[in-house]
């Protein structure tokens, strides 16, 4: 963690949906803290989800009350649009934009009115892995019990007769 003198920046933006807030999303804020004093973050709505053609598992209500609670983050404020960064830039004091290189290239216009960077993904780990796990459990997991069910009832059938 660097200290407060290496910090090149005074407030860092970033947006995203952040669902299943997970080590992928905690290391690029980690890393984004660690270049400015504050960080913002942007966490895409409900509404604004469906314009990305994004399906979130929780609610904006609670992705962003989760973003909020990290200590590293200083403040969250709403993504509807994908033309707001330009005025939240501007009206937040913002003079650094961060992305995941996923992202990289997409936002290089922001470059004239604050400093646009893009840090490495975490691999091996995405908002989709884990609700595709959580699905797989779920049916699978159900299909087990099912089957330990009817093996129980079958054992006892003989004593119900
Ligand atoms: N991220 C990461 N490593 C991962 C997963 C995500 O560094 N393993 C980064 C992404 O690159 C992004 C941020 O975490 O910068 C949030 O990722 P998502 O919640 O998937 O957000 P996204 O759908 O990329 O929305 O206007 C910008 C969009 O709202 C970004």
């Amino acid at each position: 963690m660097s200290n407060q003198g290496e910090r090149r920046f005074r407030r860092a933006i970033t947006y995203g949906t952040f669902d299943l807030l997970h080590y992928g999303h905690l290391n690029l804020l980690r890393r984004i803290a660690d270049l400015a004093d504050e960080v913002v973050v942007g966490v895409s709505t409900d509404g604004f989800n469906e314009i990305k053609g994004k399906r979130s598992m929780t609610s904006f209500e609670h992705r962003s009350e989760l973003v909020a609670a990290l200590r590293m983050v200083s403040r969250v404020i709403p993504e509807e649009s994908w033309d707001q960064k330009r005025r939240d830039i501007v009206e937040n004091g913002i003079d650094l934009f961060v992305m995941g290189d996923d992202w990289v290239g997409k936002f290089d216009e922001l470059g004239d009115v604050c400093e646009v960077m893009y840090l490495p993904r975490t691999s091996g780990i995405s908002s989709t892995m884990l609700r595709d796990a959580v699905h797989l459990i779920s049916s699978d997991e159900i299909d087990r019990v099912l089957g330990m069910l009817k093996s129980v009832a079958e054992v006892l059938r003989p004593f119900g007769e």
